[in-house]
């Protein structure tokens, strides 16, 4: 009846699970608890034995055993950190592996006013970086974060992720899990392939979705064929500096197919990066103007193409100089990386979503989304079909595509809309199939289905524990789920977005937890081993700016507070300490500008102090040891208290000051 070892996290043992296993007969509730039947576990019914509390609340055993691999007592921690794309909140959300606590909302693209991200210099800054040729952006649609790799596996140093709006990729620092660097691709004007980093995160990738001209400029949808293009950017990555370098970037030219997700090749593949796509019909739609839809117009051909691309070879063709530089970047066009060998296509079945290279890298899942199929395509044959020159033809720009059948290790009939697949370390894929609602394991040996289980509901992408890594740990697949339905009370016509944990450990997958996610659709999600990530706790030497991880040039220690007028306005050094703030009374004129440094000088883990005038849109959190700057122009007279927005100690009310604007 029970089957312990399935579960993950070691309660066989546990005096808890013997008393349920004492303490219980068999239970009708297999699968599915129905909300309908749950009773809180409040009327005293959590003093009551174990027996009791499951019959009170209706809990089957398949309940009660998914609780016990999940609960994570007060002050425990979690085995596992899933980093997920916070979507449209254009942010990064933090979950622990497995009780699906959430930890910490990163703010990447978007203010953040807990973290006082988006309220001064630094972080305004950073975010008016991230604007369009002058356009300032307000949101972003984050999809895909990567995590930085070293020999394949994730380091825990550094995170990306795009945003498919806009064309953007981000970096973050998981030292302290802040952002470090929004760069705004100069030629494209959407992506969907990022971010995608190569196995020593030389490059983080970054490929087009929706064609349009590469210099941003203007051409009318007729010349399409001619004048639309897609590329993928390969942002060079300076580990030690923490920073994308634009100066050793570079992208490639693509035809006006709708390149979609990309993966980059490791160990067998190595060298490589696969990007697939769809609408190589190269449909536009208008529809007013008697043209098909896109989505039909897109959808004529039975195959797309999978690009291939060596970008080893690209490195060494840009090294040589044979780019053009456009939007400045250095491009190598399309029909230099068709000649020179960089670019291949292989047919793939019907608008592809997914491409995920195995963790030995010697195959290519490329889910079909219109397909039944799973395709899986051997490096080694491709490699050949290369070398060999032995191709089916070329595409209109005159790319050479490979022989489909002659490329591919088979096929594996998984079900209606097969969109992302994963990986654990006994030779399982697990593939998320949206119209189907289910995640499916199969069998990467011989392609062979082994357990559906069902998603709630139309399941989107899917991660698995250190899942994208040369070495899947197998424990944990989460399917990321668009539509929750029944799932969770109501909220109104919006609903959450819904985290599905499975357990994976054993033969059989078993669903554990619902999560909700109310932030927005988050779509990709690396999950690594928590103890990878060894971030700071407090920041140090006291002074220390979070942008740049040194001490600010105007970082204050205690008894250097003043208030100073210079040329360009009054400059308020300040300190912040449990429970005061140096100076607290800051005296100006109407119209002068405020210039105010403050250092948190406490050392203490936790010790977080918030900074805020209200009416003045000035907000900051000081974390133990932060350096921040902030300006404001005084424009209007006024009393104005500032105060801290942390309750940082018994006197934290008390821990407050006025700004003094006296009227011209
Ligand atoms: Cu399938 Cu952007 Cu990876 Cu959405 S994408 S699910
Ligand atoms: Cu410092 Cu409240």
């Amino acid at each position: 009846m029970f089957r312990w070892k399935n579960v993950h996290g070691a309660v066989g043992a546990s005096a808890l699970a013997a008393l349920l296993l004492s303490a219980c007969g068999p239970q009708a509730g297999e699968g599915d608890q129905t909300d309908a039947a749950l009773r809180p576990p409040g009327n005293g019914n959590g003093s009551g034995s174990v027996a009791e509390l499951m019959a009170a609340r209706n809990l089957s055993e398949d309940d009660v055993r998914a609780a016990l691999a999940t609960y994570t007592p007060s002050g425990g921690r979690d085995e596992y950190l899933i980093f997920a794309s916070g979507g449209h909140s254009g942010q990064i959300i933090v979950i622990g592996v497995p009780s699906m606590r959430i930890l910490k909302v990163i703010a990447v693209f978007t203010p953040e006013p807990w973290q006082g991200y988006g309220y001064g210099d630094e972080t305004d800054a950073l975010l008016a970086s991230g604007a369009r040729d002058g356009q300032p952006l307000g949101w972003a649609d984050t999809h895909h974060p990567a995590l930085s790799e070293t020999a394949g596996d994730y380091d825990g140093q550094f995170l990306f992720i795009g945003d498919k709006a806009n064309a953007r990729v981000a970096v973050v620092n998981l030292k302290d899990f802040t952002t470090q660097q929004i760069v705004v691709n100069p030629l494209i004007q959407s992506d969907h392939g990022a971010a995608f980093v190569t196995p020593n995160t030389e490059y983080v990738i970054e490929t087009s979705q929706y064609p349009a001209p590469l210099d941003g400029a203007f051409a009318p949808i007729e010349e399409y064929d001619e004048k639309y293009r897609g590329a993928v950017t390969f942002w060079k990555f300076d580990r030690a500096a923490g920073r994308i370098v634009p100066e050793g970037s570079f992208a490639i030219e693509l035809p006006p197919y709708m390149q979609d997700l990309a993966d980059a090749g490791k160990l067998a593949s190595d060298g490589f990066v696969f990007i697939n796509s769809f609408n190589t019909e190269r449909a536009w739609g208008g529809v007013l103007e008697g043209n098909p839809p896109l989505e039909s117009g897109a959808s004529q051909n039975d195959m797309d193409y999978l690009h291939v691309i060596d970008w080893r070879k690209a490195e060494a063709l840009v090294a040589a100089g044979k780019t053009e530089t456009v939007a400045g970047m250095p491009l190598l066009r399309l029909t230099t990386a068709a000649a020179e060998g960089v670019l291949h296509f292989v047919p793939e079945p019907k608008s592809p979503h997914g491409v995920d290279v195995t963790p030995d890298g010697k195959d290519i899942v490329v889910g079909g989304k219109l397909d039944t199929h799973g395709t899986v395509y051997s490096i080694e044959k491709v490699k050949k079909l290369i070398a060999d020159k032995n191709y089916a033809g070329t595409d209109p720009y005159g790319v050479p595509i490979l022989p489909f059948e002659e490329a591919i290790r088979g096929q594996v009939e998984i079900g209606l809309g097969p969109l992302h697949t994963v990986f654990d370390d006994k030779g399982y894929a697990y593939t998320s199939v949206f119209l189907e609602s289910v995640v499916a394991k199969w069998s990467l040996a011989d392609l062979k289905v082994v357990q559906k289980l069902p998603s709630h509901y139309n399941v989107g992408h899917i991660t698995a524990a250190e899942g994208d890594t040369v070495s899947p740990d197998g424990h944990y697949v989460v399917a990321m789920n668009k539509w929750a339905l029944d799932r969770f009370n109501d909220v109104g016509p919006l609903l959450p977005q819904n985290f599905q944990l499975i357990d994976s450990s054993g033969d059989e997958m078993r669903l554990l937890y619902d999560l909700p996610i109310p932030i927005g659709e988050p779509h990709y999600a690396q999950m690594i081993k928590a103890d990878k990530v060894t971030p700071i706790e407090i920041y140090t030497p006291v002074g220390t700016n979070a942008l740049t991880h040194a001490v600010d040039p105007n970082a204050v220690t205690g008894g250097k507070e003043q208030i100073e007028r210079r040329e360009d306005g009054v400059h308020v050094h300040m300190t912040a300490v449990r429970s005061h703030f140096t100076p607290d009374i800051v005296r100006v004129k109407q119209g002068e500008k405020i210039h105010f440094h403050i250092t948190n000088v406490e050392q203490a883990k936790d010790a977080t102090h918030g900074f805020a005038v209200g009416s003045y849109n000035l907000n900051a959190s000081i974390e133990p040891g932060e350096h921040v700057n902030m300006t404001m122009i005084a424009t209007r007279p006024g009393v104005f208290p500032l105060y801290c927005t942390e309750f940082c100690s018994a006197l934290h009310l008390e821990m407050a000051g006025y700004l003094l604007v006296e009227p011209k």
